[in-house]
């Protein structure tokens, strides 16, 4: 099995609220038909969350009354973004099903409480294909807070064991520098966890309330502490997923498992 997780900067325009790239998604969700695995796909909430979670200021937690329909439009923005994977995958003849962090994961100053994973591994099992999302998520300390697709990652690897793990950026992979400024960067093809911490990932300029990159890459040294291999790639080039899903060699990083 493996756990695919659609960048935000990737299945939408970053700078223009709520835009959602059409092609790209279908574009992807096809090379994952065609490669016809076992697979629980996430997507980051892009446009669709982060200006108006930013707006809020929701990953800070409850503070004020108002925060609570700033919650409820971001929860609305990311479920629709969700119905647009899905209508993919569905038009695609995947039998996909959402799973909604705000109704199967509570965090505690961040970090996960209780999560239910079982639905994941039920559905899974009887052919479906779950799919989840960042999302906003109730909180027991902050009240509520901000879920990201990258945790989910996390979790969802800590508790089904997938074969790897695939991130689907809008880059290459990581580079020895940040290559939207520096034009001699160099991508990573390989890495161990260890050698992250020298790595510049690159800035994203626009609304991020979940630590991007810099997230992503702690995110990852944890799913090797796991064993599990990490896969980068660049989802403007959908081939590149059919490839790592079908076993072959592609332009990507991957950062090895098994270190602790
Ligand atoms: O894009 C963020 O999820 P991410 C979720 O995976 C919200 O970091 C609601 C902004």
């Amino acid at each position: 099995m493996y756990i695919i997780k659609f960048g935000g900067s990737v299945i939408t325009n970053k700078t223009k609220e709520n835009c959602f790239k059409q092609e790209v998604v279908d574009d992807l969700v096809k090379a994952i038909k065609k490669a016809n695995k076992e697979t629980i796909i996430i997507h980051g909430a892009g446009s669709f969350g982060h200006i108006i979670a930013d707006k809020y200021n929701l990953n800070k937690g409850h503070k004020s009354s108002d925060q609570l329909l700033g919650f409820s439009l971001t929860h609305g923005m990311v479920q629709k973004l969700n119905s647009l994977v899905l209508d993919s995958l569905h038009n695609n003849g995947i039998p996909a099903v959402s799973i909604p962090p705000h109704s199967s994961l509570i965090l505690n100053n961040h970090n996960p409480l209780k999560f239910d994973y079982i639905i994941f591994k039920e559905y899974l099992d009887m052919g479906f294909t779950p799919v989840t999302f960042g999302d906003v998520v109730l909180d027991k300390k902050l009240g509520f807070s901000i879920c990201s697709g990258d945790l989910l990652m996390l979790l969802l690897a800590e508790n089904l064991e997938p074969e790897k793990t695939i991130f689907v950026i809008d880059e290459d992979g990581f580079f020895t520098s940040n290559p939207k400024e520096d034009k001699n960067a160099e991508l990573i093809e390989s890495a161990t966890k260890d050698q992250l911490n020298g790595y510049v990932a690159s800035k994203d300029r626009h609304a991020d309330v979940t630590g991007g990159m810099q997230g992503k890459i702690e995110t990852i040294k944890k799913i090797a502490e796991l064993g599990i291999d990490t896969i980068l790639l660049n989802g403007n080039k959908p081939d590149r997923l059919f490839k790592v899903l079908n076993g072959e060699k592609t332009k990507s990083t991957i950062i090895t498992g098994g270190q602790k």
